[in-house]
């Protein structure tokens, strides 16, 4: 080939990688498979070395350079990066819209973020290329970290248009690299990052940039500096232009007419950011109009036209008084700290999860320390650390102990297992466990019967295992303390009304080891009946997709006990439902979530929620981003509101019945 048609495939390649790393590092989208990608990469790389001369600092080749020396330059920021002004609470925040509405003049409307706890980080592009990229400093002088900033895929090194800007952005590292890096980290017994916060600044303050590519950082860009582009009029509007641009911006934003809107975003994402899969520590409120944001101007320290809504802390400090054993419905023994009351993250908490003895070891808890507890989304708190600096000397060791704690049978240790099991099936600990696993509301779903009348139901010797509660009878019931006539003849129905729940509700209930409901569900499906379920092969069970190794042999294992076998038998005999019936085999919903709320007329809620699931769909108890419909009755509240505000399609009760009826019967 000749020099000319060479350079042209330099070009040509030089756009293409370019096209492909916009779509898997900011759209995470690719349309190519890395191996194609890895090709075109080579092939450039082959090419510029023939020329040389040709390489340019935007060349896809060109994300890991040469490490600085003597530390970084310093560069003054042409706009000063200000710092937010916080709000703790709903308050504040109403103040500050109080604030911004007086200056104003008029009603406003509003932009609201997530806070990302990260670094934050200028980028400078001339004529759409990246020439400097810059640490916030003290939001007048930073520091140049261009190289390292070059390094993440997600910063694009050409932008789709060659305009000339600076953008401000929160470099962080996703969760699970940070974890995944603190684990690499351990091993080298080399120092662990306290935070993925702490990790993506000593990622990106590394004077080798070869440094900052190992490790996996991400930005999101979230406004605009300085620019030459007098059109955009909002906020929202700026963030369209710079995802158009190539930018990665979040997608966890939203457009909000009033303070009431923004308030609940923020009680949205306060429940929901231990499921994101990076850390944010707060929302951030904007003022939506651009014309507004100038008017209201800056003080010396941050802008007058944003927020920052920090959310509670997270952590806090407690004492452990004691730690307990507890028997799951497995027979995994796991210890339980048990702590003085303490208010994290808006709740109060009193027990944390140790999981085994190991954890309990590793992480020198003892009895009477003060220890550091955390939560992460809506999980029990989980301990962070001891504080062994507190210790007065008088905290006591745990020790695991040698026998159940609520039958006294020898505990056993597998080998390679770090749980500790009860293995008496007979055990009353495991027993309670899994009746109250069957009549739980994902399992047979029996109203009224949760873990207080179930012990009631063990300490009369009513029950051992769920095939007795089809043989309760009214006499009995009405004998327990706290029952009456009507809650007797109430949960005498529920437990009636178990008996024809679908198959995989069925199989969910059993409480087979690592089958949850969506396994128990492809396992119905799949075979249709209990007694084709129960003699399964091995080799059948693995060629279900939902089905591995460690599901298949817990399946083929608890069919393989008499036990189990004779409580199938039983329940059977009982009258309980063993096939997948073909009418509640429909699965035209499935896919969809719901939610139902407010007063049906012609359902109570808990029968359009059986219905529904009956048709395969995913029915929760609170609206989010997943739910595809609200059923709205009469008298629908907060959960209304909330669907609107998300986007979300609601149907009234009529038409819920449209749609059932699609299905050809109802
Ligand atoms: C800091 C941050 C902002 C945003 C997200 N995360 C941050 N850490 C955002 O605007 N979405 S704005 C900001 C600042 O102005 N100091």
């Amino acid at each position: 080939m000749g020099k000319n048609a060479d350079l042209k495939r330099i070009a040509e390649l030089r756009e293409q990688l370019n096209y492909h790393n916009y779509r898997y590092y900011v759209l995470d989208d690719p349309v190519i498979s890395d191996h194609e990608y890895d090709q075109l990469m080579r092939e450039l790389i082959e090419l510029e070395a023939r020329y040389p001369e040709t390489v340019t600092p935007d060349s896809p080749t060109q994300r890991v350079g040469h490490a600085v020396v003597g530390g970084f330059a310093q560069v003054e920021h042409r706009t000063p990066l200000l710092s937010l002004s916080n709000a703790f609470n709903q308050k504040e925040l109403e103040d500050f819209a109080k604030r911004v509405e007086r200056w104003a003049g008029a009603p406003v409307d509003y932009v609201c973020e997530l806070k990302f706890d990260g670094l934050a980080v200028s980028l400078t592009y001339e004529n759409g290329i990246f020439v400097r990229g810059a640490t916030r400093g003290d939001g007048q002088v930073g520091e140049d970290i261009t190289q390292n900033l070059r390094t993440i895929r997600s910063i694009p090194l050409r932008l789709r248009e060659p305009v000339s800007l600076e953008v401000r952005g929160e470099v962080y590292m996703p969760k699970e690299a940070y974890e995944l890096l603190n684990k690499e980290r351990a091993e080298k017994g080399e120092a662990l990052f306290a935070n993925p916060r702490n990790a993506a600044a000593g990622s990106v303050r590394q004077l080798d940039p070869k440094v900052t590519a190992s490790r996996k950082l991400d930005i999101y860009v979230y406004s605009i500096g300085t620019v030459d582009h007098e059109l955009l009029t909002t906020h929202i509007d700026s963030i369209k232009w710079l995802k158009e641009l190539g930018f990665k911006v979040s997608p966890y934003i939203q457009h909000c007419e009033n303070i009431d809107q923004v308030w609940t975003f923020i009680e949205t994402w306060t429940e929901k950011r231990g499921s994101l899969p990076f850390d944010i520590d707060g929302i951030v409120v904007k003022v939506n109009s651009l014309a507004v944001q100038e008017k209201l101007g800056a003080t010396a320290k941050s802008p007058r036209w944003a927020v920052a809504y920090k959310f509670p802390a997270e952590q806090a400090v407690a004492q452990v008084l004691d730690i307990e054993v507890n028997v799951g419905r497995t027979g995994a023994v796991t210890p339980l700290a048990i702590l003085t009351p303490t208010l994290v993250a808006g709740s109060t908490v009193s027990r944390a999860a140790l999981h085994n003895e190991d954890y309990v070891k590793n992480k020198d808890i003892r009895i009477g320390d003060y220890v550091v507890i955390q939560k992460a989304g809506d999980v029990i708190p989980e301990i962070v650390r001891s504080l062994p600096e507190r210790r007065t000397g008088q905290e006591k060791i745990f020790m695991m102990p040698q026998v159940c704690p609520a039958c006294g049978e020898q505990l056993q240790r597998q080998a390679g297992e770090a749980a500790v099991r009860c293995v008496n099936f007979e055990c009353p600990a495991q027993s309670y466990e899994r009746l109250i696993h069957y009549a739980s509301r994902n399992a047979m779903n029996i109203e009224g019967l949760g873990p207080a009348v179930i012990q009631q139901l063990i300490d009369a010797g009513l029950v051992e295992d769920p095939a007795d509660l089809y043989q309760l009878r009214y006499e009995q019931l009405i004998e327990l303390e706290r029952f009456g006539h009507k809650s007797a003849e109430n949960l005498l129905a529920a437990i009636e009304a178990s008996k024809t729940r679908p198959l995989a509700n069925l199989v969910f209930a059993l409480g087979i080891r690592f089958v949850g409901s969506e396994v128990a569900r492809e396992l119905a499906l799949h075979f249709g009946s209990m007694e084709r379920l129960r003699q399964a092969e091995y080799a059948e069970l693995i060629t279900i997709d939902a089905v591995g190794e460690k599901i298949a042999t817990s399946v083929v294992d608890y069919f393989s006990r008499p036990e189990n076998n004779d409580l199938i038998d039983r329940l059977q005999a009982a009258g309980v439902n063993m096939v997948q019936s073909k009418a509640s085999g429909s699965q035209f919903l499935a896919g969809h979530t719901f939610v139902v709320t407010g007063k049906l007329e012609r359902f109570s809620r808990r029968e359009a929620e059986d219905l529904l699931r009956s048709l395969g769909a995913n029915v929760t108890s609170s609206v989010s981003r997943n739910t595809t419909y609200l059923i709205a009755g009469e008298k629908a509240g907060s959960k209304l509101t909330k669907a609107q505000e998300l986007g979300i399609t609601v149907l009234n009760e009529q038409q819920f019945l449209d749609l059932v009826q699609q299905t050809g019967r109802n």
